[in-house]
């Protein structure tokens, strides 16, 4: 979006999201996600169990996201990485 506000590049993550069932477990999730330092935005996707995540890659990791996910009561992997 802003790119000349600061010299870092967003990266996108592709998480596989399971066990949500609702548009609340979507909110749960998307909220862990944005919890994690360094992310910038969260796109949860209940039909496809996916998650979308625009994210700063000096300051969050997948793993972190996949972490946090985790603790939400929900289980994630990473598909892709930012790095393409
Ligand atoms: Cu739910």
């Amino acid at each position: 979006m802003d790119a000349s506000k600061s010299n870092w590049q967003p990266a996108t993550a592709q998480l596989k999201v399971t066990g949500m069932t609702c548009n609340g477990c979507v909110n749960t999730v998307r909220k862990a996600l944005l919890n994690v330092p360094g992310v910038q935005d969260a796109n949860v996707d209940l039909a496809k169990g996916s998650a979308e995540v625009r994210y700063d890659p000096a300051r969050a990791s997948t793993e972190a996201m996949v972490t946090v996910v985790g603790e939400s009561g929900y289980s994630a992997s990473a598909e892709t990485t930012g790095d393409h």
